[in-house]
């Protein structure tokens, strides 16, 4: 399975992403093949004729992971598996295999700055002792006056980027919604997790990650907790171990940053805009799958970027 999904990538076209043309769509709004209700992998697969008429040559696909669904899918509760209402596993392999016949890429969305308060991860790291490494999965505090200086993304529902929890007698971060614990990048047991999951989509034969919040990954007191040097060491890393693994695979990063921060050689991938923050001159839409950072694609991921959620 793996080697025939490597190969089947434009594996040696290592620039696809450059003149790429990127459809973004909902599995669960796309097309529903059994009337439930609901769309589903197996009702995109019999669309791929339709979708390819169009000219698209990627598609993006939001969350399609297990999920509680307080966040449109972007609460995720497992990252390995695929929510059972969008179909299985076997439901996922034949959209690969049916979009790859066809030269169609798939990068697929990955939220990791924060999961769901579902995840095992989650419920493992509040059962754990303090300082544990299982509980230094997420980020924890004994007060919630740390990191003042951060901004409240979300400050139409939350009051603070920390919430209590009852069950581990201690204050966590989540710089989204207080249901969405902030993952700790600090802990490289987390980076590690993280690569291994992307490993196991990759090896599926996706083609890249639109990776949604990627400039919160790490916190630092004293900062605004944005677009911090760690978080561009961390991301560096997952960059790293693509390349390592998988090359020619593309890193599309929701980072609503100003542009001198990405320009200055910091980034290590690429970048579209949040709807929270409307496109502006000062966001960048870059794709690149290195991290030189080309110019002639950032047409291509505006648009790519314009009907996002986020
Ligand atoms: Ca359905
Ligand atoms: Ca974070």
């Amino acid at each position: 399975m793996q080697s025939n999904a490597r190969t089947t990538t434009k594996a040696g076209d290592a620039l696809w992403y450059k003149d790429a043309i990127l459809y973004q769509l909902h599995v669960k709004a796309f097309a529903d093949s059994n009337n439930d209700g609901i769309g589903d992998f197996a009702g995109l697969t019999d669309r791929l004729d339709y979708v390819q008429e169009l000219g698209v040559t990627t598609l993006w696909l939001q969350p399609f992971y297990p999920s509680p669904g307080r966040d449109d899918g972007y609460d995720i509760a497992d990252y390995r598996r695929i929510n059972p209402d969008f179909g299985t596993m076997r439901d996922f392999r034949r959209f690969i295999t049916e979009a790859k016949r066809r030269g169609l890429q798939v990068i697929i969305e990955l939220v990791v700055n924060h999961t769901s308060d579902q995840h095992s991860w989650f419920k493992r790291a509040r059962r754990s002792k303090p300082h544990t490494d299982a509980r230094n999965w997420y980020v924890w505090s004994d007060t919630d006056q740390r990191y003042l200086g951060t901004r409240i993304i979300f400050n139409d529902t939350e009051k603070s980027n920390w919430a209590w929890d009852p069950v581990a007698g201690a204050y966590y971060w989540h710089r989204f919604f207080s249901h969405q614990p902030d993952l700790n990048y600090d802990n490289p047991r987390v980076l590690w997790a993280m690569v291994q999951v992307m490993r196991r989509w990759l090896d599926m034969g996706v083609d890249g990650f639109r990776l949604d919040a990627i400039p919160y990954l790490c916190e630092r007191e004293g900062t605004n907790n944005e677009n911090l040097p760690e978080t561009h060491a961390v991301i560096k890393k997952m960059r790293a171990a693509l390349d390592a693994s998988s090359p020619g695979r593309v890193l599309l990063a929701e980072a609503n940053q100003s542009f001198p921060a990405i320009a200055n050689g910091r980034c290590s991938c690429a970048t579209t805009t949040s709807s929270r923050s409307k496109w502006s001159p000062t966001s960048s839409g870059i794709i690149c799958g290195r991290p030189t950072l080309p110019t002639r694609a950032r047409g291509s991921t505006s648009a790519s970027a314009a009907g996002s959620r986020r």
